[in-house]
């Protein structure tokens, strides 16, 4: 069946199974698809009152709760805009997103509603809370509003802040259509039913988390094992009574630890997906030993959700994501001109179809440099295509650190640090880690005189990004190495540091 909103997939299973579990907690829990529906219309009429109408953005950064996934529902059902943040990000790192986006709504956790007060704005901006207990602001009405606003399937779901090369980030505007098409094509492709039960162990302020788990799940009135965030003790017991888990690669790697992950705690397993960031052919191989299970990777990314995927049937190559999505077309092709290249050799990863974003939120030219005239969009991921279709990921042209599935551009901590008094200039690199995949490491030049040191630095940055894109690593070198035309040579650099973690536990 097509549903215009996610909100409409969402009732088609309420009225289908209204008392089918929707959210089965770690306390015990259950809540039902019908029970959740009340939870949507009583957030919803908050919303309302706070003046929430069609195409307002409604900015959210909460913990993982079901009322959160209640509130994305609500404010798809007034019509507005689903603007979710991740909850490490610093109040500095806030302003530059409420400034941008303009939101109507500030959603926070109860315990920051100081932090934010300031914010408020009248009717302009007005800050509600909502916490993990069925607290919060947001709850306190007792009204119920039971009717949607209308909206077309091309208008703005979503908001979703991918950071930039440029150290910018930019707000991907995802609409009704690309959230339902992929969702569609991804439940057809691996098969997913009402009689799923999937492990949601991702935080929901993200596409995997988000638009992939908890919209399939929403799709099909399947089952969430709801878990606040990975801890591979509770995904290891939660295994017997589940058939799906989705994560990235670093569960899959924490799993691999685990002395009890076996194939009988498997058996009752269908399906494992990775996403978000590449998986280690060595620990596909690992996991199949160990569990019988050959894991199913995928590629996807915040503007385009998912495009590749290995198939359910057939053949998972290890190293590759998988042929192009039902309704997705993908194009390896030469940075320069856009023309596709012969199978086999790299280029830039190109993607057309439903699932591709409308653009960046108040950036046309952002946008239109992004796009090919004939609608491709450049991913900004290098790969190839062999024989049978299947894309391999082997590299990127932006310069993105992807650790433990969160994407890190290295030009926003760069600006910083070169904001440092005892710092003349810097390069951020990615280099291996045992954990995370990838980690950050700051290479520093000293200004004239100066001597930074590595405590000094972190402590410096602390406080002004998100903890995730702090470096673990600060080196000073004497001067960064470059090429004839002066660019720095982070492949240098890279090299330089690369076993800086291995066989360490970071
Ligand atoms: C937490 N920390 C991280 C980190 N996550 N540091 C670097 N990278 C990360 N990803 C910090 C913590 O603040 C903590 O700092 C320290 O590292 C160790 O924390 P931890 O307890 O080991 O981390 P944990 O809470 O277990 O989180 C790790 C994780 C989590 C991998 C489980 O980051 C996670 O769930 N990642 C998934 C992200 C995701 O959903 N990506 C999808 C994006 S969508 P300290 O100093 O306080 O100890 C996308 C498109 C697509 O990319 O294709 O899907
Ligand atoms: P994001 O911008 O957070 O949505 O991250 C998207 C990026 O994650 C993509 O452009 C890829 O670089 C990377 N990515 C996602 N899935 C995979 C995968 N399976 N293998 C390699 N890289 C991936």
């Amino acid at each position: 069946m097509t549903h215009t909103t996610m909100l409409d997939a969402f009732h088609t299973q309420v009225s289908e199974r209204p008392d089918a579990v929707l959210f089965d907690l770690p306390d015990g829990r259950r809540i039902s698809y019908a029970q959740t529906r009340e939870i949507v219309q009583r957030v919803a009429s908050t919303l309302r009152e706070a003046g929430v109408v069609r195409g307002d953005r409604v900015a959210v950064q909460v913990e993982k709760s079901p009322e959160a996934i209640a509130l994305y529902l609500a404010v798809l059902q007034r019509g507005a805009v689903f603007l979710p943040l991740n909850t490490a990000y610093t109040g500095a790192e806030l302003d530059y997103f409420i400034d941008d986006a303009r939101p109507r709504v500030l959603v926070c956790d109860p315990s920051a509603a100081t932090d934010h007060a300031h914010r408020a704005q009248g009717d302009q901006l007005v800050v509600e809370t909502l916490g993990t207990t069925g607290d919060g602001s947001l709850l306190e009405g007792s009204d119920r509003d039971a009717d949607a606003e209308p909206v077309d399937a091309s208008d703005p779901a979503a908001i979703l802040y991918t950071s930039g090369t440029t150290g910018r980030s930019k707000g991907a505007v995802l609409t009704h259509a690309n959230l339902t098409s992929n969702a569609q094509a991804l439940v057809e492709e691996w098969r997913f039913t009402g009689e799923d039960r999937l492990i949601h162990a991702l935080p929901i302020f993200h596409v995997h988390g988000l638009f992939v788990a908890v919209n399939m799940t929403l799709m099909t009135g399947a089952t969430l094992l709801y878990l606040p965030r990975f801890d591979a003790d509770r995904v290891i017991d939660l295994l017997p009574r589940a058939s799906v888990l989705m994560g990235v690669p670093t569960f899959y790697t924490r799993l691999l630890e685990h002395p009890e992950l076996t194939a009988e705690r498997c058996a009752h397993m269908r399906l494992f997906v990775s996403g978000s960031a590449p998986l280690l052919a060595r620990d596909h191989e690992a996991f199949a030993e160990r569990t019988g299970h050959a894991i199913l990777e995928r590629y996807g990314m915040t503007e385009t959700g998912m495009n590749a995927s290995n198939p359910y049937v057939g053949q998972r190559k290890p190293g590759t994501v998988g042929p192009p999505l039902p309704g997705v077309e993908i194009k390896v092709a030469d940075g320069e001109t856009g023309a596709e290249l012969p199978v086999g050799e790299v280029g830039s990863v190109e993607v057309r179809g439903p699932n591709v974003f409308s653009g960046y939120w108040q950036m046309p030219e952002k946008t239109a440099s992004e796009f090919r005239e004939d609608g491709f969009f450049i991913t900004g991921d290098l790969g190839s295509l062999d024989e049978q279709g299947y894309l391999s990921i082997s590299g990127r042209t932006k310069d993105l650190v992807i650790s433990g599935g969160l994407n890190v551009y290295p030009k926003e901590i760069e600006i910083l640090l070169d904001e440092h008094p005892q710092v003349l200039e810097s390069a951020v690199i990615g280099v291996p880690h045992p954990d995370f995949g990838e980690t950050l490491v700051a290479v520093v030049v000293p200004a004239s005189g100066e001597q930074p040191e590595e405590g000094a630095v972190r402590e410096f940055l602390s406080g002004r990004l998100a903890k995730f894109k702090q470096p673990r690593a600060v080196r000073v070198v004497d001067a960064l190495p470059r090429n004839v035309m002066g660019k720095v040579q982070k492949a240098e650099l890279r090299t330089r540091y690369a076993d800086l973690f291995v066989g360490t536990d970071g």
